[in-house]
């Protein structure tokens, strides 16, 4: 767990936003932009988004790793990484690589991981756009392995699962429960076929992001189930579930706190995708956006309509740390 935790909404006079044109989005809680991609002659195979919370010394190694194995996978790329309020100056650990390949956005406070991925994701311009831990639990040559697979077979999508039979991951014992808890109730209320919605390393093909993407709104853990329901819902299944090791580490915790948030936010993700958006499509059939199968040139998005992020029941709480089950 990140040093310098708070325990209170996550509010705190954090550093305002480096290099962020803060065009506020109209969300309740939403983090200033970031700083508009640099401009560039050719679009990006690969875009990858490292967010990151009081990392301490792990964030360095992380990206120096990453940065070295995009190289090796000929794809032209860019790293993203995003503070999400981090306080413990770790963005200043990596302000010596910050060049063509790598930029840093600053978050003015901590707003949880799925706001930061959201930022990052939403600014990025790579062919296929994707995250991963700063931790460095996830070995970086991972995110290398998932680019070259998706070059090679152009799926929707390709998801870390520490619930593949191939992956080794040492969970503590308590996290593994939570896990398994987790993922049973997101098989009994979504029913779609994905066994760990949470592993910190995803890509996704960019129409996918550019259509999904603007329909999340969840800043903390569970963002990743929501993105990973809306764009089910919009027609993309083709998700390949990937081997991965997590490192053995000793200081991972679990947080009550999170823990309780991600069930809550996993209500909201029920209530707006299985309940509310099924009401709204008995009420107009008229209007009912039609569920067309993947188009890959209409990124215009489907109907604005299905996702109404500042209609949160019960308000959402920042300021998340740890333990993504
Ligand atoms: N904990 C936490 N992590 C955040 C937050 N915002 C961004 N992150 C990043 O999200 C990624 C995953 O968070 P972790 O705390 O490592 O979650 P985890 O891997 O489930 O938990 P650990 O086993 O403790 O590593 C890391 O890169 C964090 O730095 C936040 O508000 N809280
Ligand atoms: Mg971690």
């Amino acid at each position: 767990m990140p040093e310098g935790t708070s325990d209170s909404d996550g509010e705190r006079d954090a550093a305002p936003a480096r290099d962020a044109a803060p065009a506020r989005d109209t969300r309740r809680d939403a983090a200033p932009r970031g700083p508009a991609a640099p401009r560039r002659d050719a679009p990006l195979d690969l875009s990858v988004v490292v967010p990151f919370y009081n990392p301490g010394d792990r964030l360095r190694p992380t990206i120096v790793q990453l940065l070295s194995e995009l190289e090796d996978t000929r794809q032209s790329f860019e790293v993203i990484a995003v503070s999400d309020g981090s306080t413990d100056g770790s963005a200043r650990s990596v302000d010596d690589l910050v060049g063509d390949r790598l930029r840093v956005i600053e978050l003015d406070r901590n707003y949880g991981k799925g706001e930061a991925l959201r930022v990052g994701m939403s600014s990025a311009t790579g062919g296929y756009i994707g995250f991963i831990d700063a931790d460095g639990d996830i070995a970086p040559s991972f995110m290398a392995r998932f680019a070259e697979q998706a070059a090679r077979d152009h799926p929707d999508g390709l998801l870390g699962s520490k619930n593949h039979p191939d992956s080794a991951i040492h969970p503590a014992p308590v996290r593994r429960l939570l896990s398994v808890v987790w993922q049973s109730l997101v098989k009994l209320l979504f029913q779609f076929p994905v066994s760990d919605s949470q592993a910190g390393i995803k890509l996704f093909r960019q129409d996918v992001v550019r259509r999904a993407l603007p329909l999340t709104s969840l800043t903390g853990f569970a963002f990743d189930l929501e993105l990973l329901v809306v764009a089910h819902d919009l027609g993309y299944t083709d998700f390949v579930e990937t081997p991965i090791e997590i490192a053995e580490r000793d200081s991972s915790t679990v947080s009550l706190r999170t823990t309780w948030r991600m069930l809550t936010d996993l209500g909201v993700i029920f209530w707006r995708t299985r309940v509310r958006s099924k009401v709204r499509d008995r009420r107009s059939p008229a209007d009912v956006p039609h569920r067309s199968p993947r188009s890959d040139d209409d990124v215009s998005g489907p109907p604005a309509d299905r996702h109404d992020p500042t209609d949160v029941p019960g308000g959402e709480v920042h300021g998340d740390h740890g333990t993504a089950l």
